[in-house]
């Protein structure tokens, strides 16, 4: 495997966020408050956690990624860039007809394992990737990040009860719990608390940290499986539209994208102090 150029998880978080804003700003596309949100999440993941090679995207023992919440497509399609998956120049083709960057995470681009987008398939598909691996001997893990207001969705519940039956403790979870889903908040909607009790009564191994505080995400997810033969659950608190000021928890950055002024401003938010 050859040796990468790493960037610390802050300045990764940094750049990914200011890519992305730039990316929906230029194509008029939604979802920038999901994808902030699960910013620093993939910045540990791949600048630390993931044993990836960027040089050869179907390395047999890579470690899966399923981002299931894939209308985050945005951040994903950043961190795989500055991952060195792809030249950070295709960012801005991003939605365009012709790109190789579609709207939502889409297999056909470097170092995207599933397809993503409409949401309560990434779980199960993970549950079939772990199986596969233990039956096969396989050292490679299966990381899936879910969003909250995905849980909605009887699917995962399905595979929240078939993965312990089968102990996949090469299974983890990263729920990108920041309470807010497309028309509103989640405890409105549909409640999922209490979160953590869930996934322990199904027979997961459940921890609750901050979703932001590198640290938190960087030991939680170095000690991964928390307790052999059970998949593990990471819970993290976070927010949408993290790291701009005017975006964070709210609703209507779900939808909207930012204009020259407000993309200028949002910027200025992002960029880590010198
Ligand atoms: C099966 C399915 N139904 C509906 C949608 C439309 N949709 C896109 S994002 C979203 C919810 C977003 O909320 P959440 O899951 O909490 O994700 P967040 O953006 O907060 O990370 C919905 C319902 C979809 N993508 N897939
Ligand atoms: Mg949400």
């Amino acid at each position: 495997m050859k040796s990468q150029r790493r960037l610390p998880a802050a300045q990764f978080a940094a750049k990914i966020r200011a890519h992305a804003l730039r990316m929906v700003h230029i194509s008029n596309a939604s979802h920038i408050g999901s994808s902030l949100s699960m910013a620093d999440i993939l910045s540990v993941l791949y600048t630390g956690v993931l044993r990836v090679d960027p040089g050869d995207p179907d390395w047999p023992e890579r470690d899966r990624l399923i981002v299931s919440k894939g209308h985050g497509a945005v951040i994903v399609y950043a961190a795989l860039a500055e991952r060195g998956y792809f030249p950070v120049e295709w960012l801005a083709e991003y939605c365009k007809d012709g790109s190789k960057l579609m709207g939502h995470v889409s297999h056909h681009v470097p170092g995207v394992e599933v397809s993503t987008g409409s949401l309560g398939h990434g779980l199960p598909i993970g549950c079939g990737m772990a199986l596969a691996a233990n039956r096969e001997r396989k050292p490679h893990r299966v990381f899936v990040i879910l969003s909250d207001g995905e849980l909605d969705e009887g699917s995962n519940w399905e595979a929240v009860l078939f993965a312990p039956q089968h102990e996949l403790d090469n299974l983890v979870v990263i729920v990108d719990y920041n309470k807010i889903q497309s028309f509103g908040a989640v405890k409105d909607v549909l409640d999922l608390d209490p979160m953590p009790a869930k996934w322990d009564a199904f027979r997961w191994s459940s921890l609750e940290i901050d979703g932001h505080d590198l640290g938190q995400l960087e030991s939680a997810l170095s000690r991964v499986p928390f307790e052999p033969g059970k998949p593990s659950v990471i819970i993290a608190h976070t927010v949408k539209g993290k790291g701009v000021s005017f975006m964070e928890n709210s609703l209507v950055w779900h939808y909207r994208f930012p204009d020259k002024d407000q993309l200028s401003k949002a910027l200025q938010d992002v960029e880590l102090p010198s």
